[in-house]
């Protein structure tokens, strides 16, 4: 019979095409081609109607389980091709685990930051607190309360940065000793650190640096409680075999006053360069609290006493790293800054 000749054919023709198709996407095209609504088979069911009517059936059902054949080994090859581009991609997805990971670029800490983290650390290690107050103050705390007298260089337009008459940015952190004071009645121990600002600019001058300032008071504090605070500090900043010298000197707010050498930290204190050959450096300034200050937060100067002192944060810094011009701690030149990145850390 003609019909069935050409059925069997066209059967056997997508049988072979489902089986040539090498992806998922020339067996769609295999489909529409024979299964499609213009497809070849579809296309027979629609010649059953040049039939005579005792043919039709037959020729009806032998056109659609021909369809349902071709789809049986049409879903059987599209599963195939399926599980066979699943893998592909898998495989061209693998990730090696066991490569190294990309280092990423890592921040350090700013050498200013790091000294002043040794510093707390050395003083918190001593029962001392860490006190902040406000960098924008007024004429009595960084001043008047200090016992600074208004005819005081310090007090000059020249010396310190002014908002007005009666504000400006303080020129030390003192202001968090009186304020700290004022709140809380001996014993008082802590330490202040933080930005000052002066109008001043050079190679070893900022106009904005770093300060840490201590104050002790309690009953019965002398200046041979200083002396032994102060060395203790020294040996554990420079160094165990760190020698300290105490020279009189004069701030409004200690009497008496000292300046704080401290044997160098480059030569041992036999002389060299950086001590200019006398083997001591400056690095604090130290008091014990005048009474004027005491009285004027409300303490009794007579029932105690206290020791005072300041340093520049900077200036340790520089010592400790070598480094011979202040900008460059503020230039934020990573170049630099990253001489100082601390060794050891977490690299991801
Ligand atoms: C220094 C040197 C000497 C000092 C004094 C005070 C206060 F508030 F208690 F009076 N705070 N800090 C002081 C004393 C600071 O810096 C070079």
């Amino acid at each position: 019979m003609e019909f069935r000749v050409k059925v069997d054919e066209t059967t056997e023709q997508a049988v072979e095409a489902c089986r040539q198709a090498s992806s998922t996407k020339e067996l769609e095209q295999v489909r529409v081609q024979y299964l499609g609504k213009k497809g070849e088979l579809t296309g027979l069911l629609r010649g059953l109607g040049q039939l005579s009517a005792e043919e039709r059936p037959l020729a009806g059902k032998m056109v659609n389980d021909a369809k349902t054949a071709v789809e049986d080994v049409l879903k059987a090859r599209q599963q195939e091709l399926r599980d066979a581009e699943q893998d592909q991609r898998l495989a061209a997805e693998t990730i090696d685990i066991s490569l190294p990971g990309r280092p990423r670029p890592q921040g350090t800490l700013h050498p200013i930051t790091m000294v002043l983290d040794e510093i707390k650390d050395i003083f918190v290690g001593m029962g001392y607190q860490v006190a902040e107050g406000p960098e924008i103050e007024n004429d009595y705390y960084n001043f008047e309360a200090l016992n600074v007298p208004k005819d005081h260089p310090a007090r000059d337009m020249q010396d310190t940065f002014y908002f007005n008459e009666n504000f400006l940015l303080r020129s030390q952190t003192s202001p968090v000793q009186i304020r700290t004071m004022e709140r809380q009645d001996p014993p008082v121990r802590i330490i202040a650190p933080g930005k000052v600002y002066r109008s001043d600019s050079d190679v070893t001058h900022s106009p904005m640096f770093h300060q840490v300032e201590g104050l002790l008071v309690d009953h019965n504090i002398t200046f041979a409680d200083l002396k032994g605070t102060l060395q203790l500090f020294a040996q554990k900043m420079f160094g165990v075999h760190t020698k300290t010298r105490f020279r009189a000197s004069y701030f409004p707010f200690t009497e008496p006053s000292a300046e704080v050498d401290v044997s160098c930290i480059m030569c041992g204190g036999s002389g060299c360069r950086v001590c200019s050959n006398s083997g001591w450096l400056e690095i604090l300034g130290s008091g014990m609290v005048d009474p004027r200050v005491l009285t004027k937060v409300g303490y009794d100067p007579a029932a105690v006493s206290g020791f005072a002192f300041g340093m520049g944060v900077e200036r340790v810094a520089m010592l400790k790293y070598g480094i011979h011009d202040i900008r460059l701690l503020f230039d934020n030149d990573v170049r630099f800054l990253n001489q100082f990145a601390a060794k050891g850390g977490c690299q991801v």
